[in-house]
């Protein structure tokens, strides 16, 4: 028989006089219904118990605790909190000790600060990143956490919502010792006895006194300006300062009081809800169909070919991740240069003392530069990264399939090219898939996995397997052009050109969408890229444009003046003296106006409300139709796209959430609305309409594959 055995969430076992509960809730430890219950009888049990004189509370598996179940949140609440479990173990009339190696995030850190005495391990976590959830730390976290650590260190922690090593944690006041060691059983064991020789007596964390209030509330009134500043639009980080506020300002009970109040408030915010949404969907994008059938092939030693911007940036994210990198370029000089950009990464971070020139030079020893394709020969996998243009592809991929060994990953970083036409110029299509990079590569962490008809599964598997290696944010794609995102774009860019010629200025539209919530706006994009890269697209795909849609050539009129944005020093907006922050330009509105005028447009007033909600309904339109025809897996992927690779406000949980949220029947309300100017345009994606019929969401839709 292989009957299931279940493990209670918390355990607990007599240990001389000290009692270990250990918490066994897996992967993490959160803080489930079960846990929170487990630890509240614990507690009681140990205060019941003559016997016992000292509480153990470790965790078994990788972490300590991760904090509160995300899941739960938005669910009806189940007794007993976790403020109440929080409060009673502090209160308890036995020394209680926490023992923490792993995470300790969140209400793991809250439950440790409840506790009276701490001890780490060296791969400890420390942190309460509630914020990156909406949220604030609502167990105590606001009121414990300045009386352990001071007031400006805990409030910094907790609007970055950073992980502290365990060294730092003992330096900042959060841990009392650091054992090396990897048993947080046996060294929390010889702890709590170590305290039990001494008799240590109860020292609860409640009790500190917050002292020099004034120096305290001037470092807040100092961060809150700071937050206001940097926290654009976010709900939670202010609420945090003020938890501290009432942490200097109140007794604990009402500061306490205070965190509940405000706690709630950022619970029930949208802002939560679309902040959740983004963390478990970062985490779904990686699990595929394919992962189920296929294991990853070996790879170790990987090829580059092209040592251009993308190039560099990819083989630098290679070398991070620990590969062997060879550079193919076509010649000396453009080795050399591909080197170089190589080396600018590198250099800048030892100029801003991030990185030695030891370290520098022991990555730089797993890189070597080639002009020869021969030399790839024996490589596990290769990453084209050559100029856009199929011919020019074609032609390094039948090079890849002459010189490759057998079984080597053939991978372009294409952004809208046909993967399909580039694998069938091999003789081994099941070798050959997408990898699309964002620029700067080395920095962006969204990576389009894009999966043509003949790709083999442990292709894909493999593909997210350097995806992981590399610390990105992958998304499996299907061909199409522009695949996820690109595609996308390349529809919400045209709705905003046509509220421009309809008549709203470019600056309006970046400021609406800057409103949003985006770092900025279209127009404000289009300068940063350089406008020559649209144009050349534009003109590419001029001959097979649909005659019958409506093109605006706006654009077309400012790069014909030679205007490509920041590197021209002039684009949609002047940058004089190589300013980074750009001017309106009144030539730029005299042209809009000259085109208007061309197609007899009369200009009308657009409010931010107005321009956002069509810039949203193309998106998520857009969105629909990839999902529709299995470009994107789940709306999720959708999302995470948006989120990692094109700045969308990580609060508003990406476009497919945010739609969600407003209702998919507003939505199409708004574009049946639409449609009314331009059918063509504003044609409804069928899966829309079909969810809206049947009254269910896009989420609905986010199924495990
Ligand atoms: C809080 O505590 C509020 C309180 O102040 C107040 C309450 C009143 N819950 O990331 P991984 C899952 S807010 C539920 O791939 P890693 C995760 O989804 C919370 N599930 O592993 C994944 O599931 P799956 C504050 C959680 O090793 C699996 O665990 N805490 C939770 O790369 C493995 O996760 C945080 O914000 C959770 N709390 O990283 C910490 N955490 O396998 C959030 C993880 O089905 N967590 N899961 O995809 C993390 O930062 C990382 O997960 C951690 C591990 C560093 C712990």
């Amino acid at each position: 028989m292989n009957a299931e055995v279940l493990i209670p969430a918390v355990q607990t076992r007599r240990e001389g006089a000290v009692l270990v509960v250990s918490i066994h809730n897996p992967p993490v430890n959160a803080l489930g219904q079960a846990v929170r219950a487990g630890l509240l009888a614990a507690v009681e049990q140990a205060d019941a118990d003559a016997a016992v004189q000292a509480v153990l509370i470790v965790g078994e598996g990788k972490a300590f605790i991760a904090g509160a179940d995300i899941r739960e949140f938005g669910k009806p609440p189940v007794p007993p909190s976790l403020p109440e479990v929080c409060n009673r173990i502090e209160a308890s009339n036995k020394i209680v000790v926490a023992a923490i190696h792993g995470a300790a995030l969140g209400g793991g850190l809250e439950v440790a600060m409840s506790a009276h005495y701490r001890v780490a391990l060296p791969a400890a976590k420390l942190g309460l990143p509630e914020v990156s959830l909406g949220l604030l730390p609502g167990a105590g976290g606001t009121q414990r956490a300045p009386r352990l650590m001071g007031v400006k260190a805990a409030t910094e922690l907790m609007l970055s919502g950073k992980h502290l090593s365990a060294k730092a944690g003992l330096a900042a006041g959060l841990v009392d010792k650091l054992v090396e060691g990897e048993d947080p059983q046996a060294t929390g064991l010889a702890y709590a006895n170590e305290l039990l020789a001494a008799k240590a007596a109860v020292r609860r964390t409640r009790d500190i006194e917050i002292t020099d209030k004034a120096m305290a509330l001037a470092d807040l009134q100092m961060l809150a300006l700071d937050t206001a500043k940097k926290a654009r639009g976010l709900f939670s980080p202010l609420k945090i300062i003020e938890c501290v506020q009432a942490a200097v300002n109140l007794p604990f009970d009402e500061g306490l009081a205070k965190e509940r109040a405000l706690f709630t408030e950022c619970l029930n915010s949208p802002q939560r809800a679309g902040l959740v949404h983004a963390f478990f969907a970062e985490r779904e994008t990686a699990k595929i169909p394919e992962a189920k059938a296929a294991a990853p092939r070996h790879f170790a030693k990987i090829a580059i070919i092209g040592g251009g911007t993308m190039g560099a940036g990819i083989t630098v994210s290679a070398l991070d991740a620990g590969l062997t990198v060879t550079m193919i370029e076509r010649d000396a000089d453009s080795i050399a240069r591909g080197q170089a950009n190589v080396e600018k990464v590198y250099n800048g971070l030892i100029a801003k003392g991030r990185m030695t020139e030891e370290a520098k030079a022991a990555i730089m020893a797993r890189y070597t530069p080639s002009t020869s394709y021969d030399e790839i020969a024996d490589v596990d996998l290769v990453i084209e990264a050559v100029f856009e243009d199929l011919e020019v592809k074609k032609a390094v991929f039948k090079e890849l399939d002459r010189v490759c060994k057998p079984g080597a990953v053939l991978a372009t970083n294409t952004s809208y090219l046909d993967i399909d036409a580039i694998a069938d110029a091999t003789s081994r299509p099941q070798d050959v898939i997408g990898l699309h990079f964002f620029s700067p590569a080395n920095i962006m962490k969204l990576l389009e996995i894009v999966v043509p008809a003949k790709v083999a599964p442990d292709v894909v598997t493999t593909a997210f397997e350097l995806a992981k290696k590399m610390k990105k944010v992958p998304v499996r794609a299907g061909v199409c052009d522009g695949f996820i995102g690109n595609r996308i774009l390349a529809v919400y860019k045209q709705a905003a050109d046509y509220i421009m010629e309809d008549g709203a200025s470019p600056y309006e539209i970046d400021e609406a969408v800057r409103g949003f919530g985006y770092p900025m706006g279209p127009f404000q994009v289009t300068d940063l890229a350089g406008g020559d890269i649209g144009w050349a697209t534009r003109k590419r795909r001029a001959a097979t444009r649909d005659p019958k849609a409506r093109y605006v050539e706006v654009a077309d009129r400012i790069c014909e003046n030679g205007w490509f944005g920041q590197k021209t020093g002039r684009g949609f907006y002047l940058y004089p003296q190589g300013a980074r922050v750009g001017q309106a330009d009144p030539e730029v509105l005299a042209i809009v106006d000259k085109e208007r005028a061309k197609k007899g447009v009369t200009p009308r007033q657009f409010s931010a409300d107005e321009i956002m909600r069509r810039y949203m309904a193309a998106m998520v339109n857009e969105g629909a139709k990839v999902v529709e025809e299995g470009i994107a897996l789940r709306p999720l992927d959708v999302d995470v796209t948006f989120l990692s690779g094109y700045g969308f406000p990580r609060f508003r949980g990406g476009p497919m959430k945010y739609a969600d949220m407003v209702g998919l029947d507003k939505v199409l309300a708004d574009i049946n609305e639409f449609a009314k100017e331009d059918a063509l345009f504003w044609k409804p994606a069928a899966l829309l309409q079909k969810l809206v019929a049947e009254g269910k969401n896009f989420d609905s839709l986010n199924k495990a594959v």
